[in-house]
């Protein structure tokens, strides 16, 4: 067997390189757990690069795109400055919503962080009839679709299983168990098509999801039945603490290819490009041309969750070298220089956004701390279409013993 290599994602060889084996408990078992190499020799990695759609540089640039220059002929300098604005408030909720966990106040939070211009293109380039399904994470999609921050933190603080209505705002609940919405969202697909709709359905979901049977099944089905279904996958190179490589041996967007329909790669830290490709998919959805894969190639800039520790699994650097690709930096450098505003009105625009990001974590913070706390007879509400015995027996049986405290249960 050739010696491990010291390549940052063959940590589980040799341990952690920040937690060399033998000095850290957790990297001495994934060292004896997982000794298949990470990477095939020989081949690209997953994660290289590729043909990977790109309309806006890291610095800002805009770069032509024949195929996809056509789908942002409307977007005007205006509309740019209202998805920095959209990229702003997400980050600024998202960085209160972290606050708000470590402060005992929600039970947990997923933090979207480096993802902001893969969900806030997706989801503006969603149109008004088209049906969102999203995992846990797609706090800048509910955003777009008019779910208020504060229903979302409901599901956080455990107070709520949603709270929002799905149909009016076309956005699925969000969705723990790992890919299934996938396949309610080719189901859902399915019947717009059957209904003669002219919207399409978007299916979010991770890299990691794309292991799933249920995802790989959705695929299928999809396919088969030309389904007008956008597959979604914001590929952020890690699951938990399972690196992309582990997941795949080819680039996520090839997969399509085996199922018969396109995949394509957008660069996800660029709003534009997810904006275009975005489109597109949806449009192809709606004419009749079945499914896309999206993957947006992004990075998880945080952890996983609030209960996860990234330091564990993955070196700094990694991170580092993200931190320079950031979706907001882009658009800002972008506006400061072809925004087409004098440096006064750009340094008034730049308050007017961070002022209103403010206003927004405000108003979020204060719609936490006064979340009133859920009756708990509410649970037997819609277990059932119909009336069932056994549940009203139970639901007497609960009021019977909350009545039986001097308080009424309540506290
Ligand atoms: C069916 C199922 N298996 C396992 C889990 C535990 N789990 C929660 S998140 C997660 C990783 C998902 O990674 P990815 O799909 O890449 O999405 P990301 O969290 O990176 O956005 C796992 C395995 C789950 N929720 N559901
Ligand atoms: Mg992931």
């Amino acid at each position: 067997m050739p010696a491990p290599s010291l390549q940052q994602h063959d940590a589980p060889t040799g341990g952690h390189p920040e937690h060399p084996a033998g000095s850290d408990p957790v990297g001495a078992a994934l060292a004896t757990t997982f000794d298949a190499p990470l990477t095939r020799p020989g081949r690209p990695a997953p994660s290289e690069p590729g043909d990977l759609v790109q309309l806006l540089t890291p610095e800002g640039e805009r770069t032509p795109s024949a195929e996809y220059d056509p789908y942002l002929g409307d977007v005007t300098a205006e509309d740019v400055r209202a998805l920095y604005r959209d990229l702003v408030l997400v980050r600024r909720l998202d960085t209160e919503a972290t606050a708000l966990q470590r402060q005992g106040e929600l039970g947990l939070w997923a933090s979207l962080l480096g993802q902001e211009a893969a969900q806030v293109g997706s989801g503006r380039a969603l149109r008004p009839g088209d049906m969102a399904f999203p995992t846990y994470r797609e706090h800048g999609v509910a955003l777009t679709r008019g779910v208020d921050p504060i229903t979302l933190l409901g599901l956080f603080r455990g107070v709520s299983n949603g709270g929002w209505d799905p149909e009016a705002l076309r956005f699925g609940l969000y969705t723990i168990v790992i890919g299934s919405q996938t396949l309610h969202a080719t189901g859902y697909a399915m019947g717009m098509q059957r209904d003669g709709s002219d919207d399409a359905v978007i299916a979010y979901f991770g890299d990691g999801a794309s292991s799933q049977g249920d995802v790989n099944e959705a695929f299928v089905w999809a396919a088969v039945f030309n389904a007008p279904v956008v597959f979604f996958c914001q590929n952020n190179q890690w699951a938990i603490s399972e690196p992309l490589e582990r997941q795949t041996r080819v680039p996520l967007y090839q997969r399509a290819a085996g199922f018969g329909f396109p995949g394509v790669r957008v660069d996800g830290n660029d709003v534009l490009a997810v904006l275009a490709v975005t489109r597109k998919a949806l449009e192809d959805a709606s004419t009749g041309q079945g499914p896309t894969l999206i993957e947006a190639f992004t990075y998880r800039m945080g952890a996983h969750t609030t209960s996860d520790d990234p330091s564990r699994y993955r070196v700094a650097a990694d991170v580092e070298e993200w931190r320079l690709k950031d979706p907001l930096e882009r658009v800002k450098s972008h506006l400061v220089r072809h925004g087409g505003l004098s440096a006064e009105e750009m340094t008034h625009f730049l308050g007017s956004v961070d002022a209103d990001a403010d206003a927004l974590a405000a108003r979020v913070r204060e719609g936490c701390l006064t979340m009133s706390d859920p009756d708990p007879d509410i649970m037997f509400d819609a277990v059932y279409a119909e009336p069932d015995p056994e549940l009203q027996a139970q639901r007497a049986e609960l009021a019977a013993y909350r009545a039986s405290f001097a308080d009424g249960g309540e506290a």
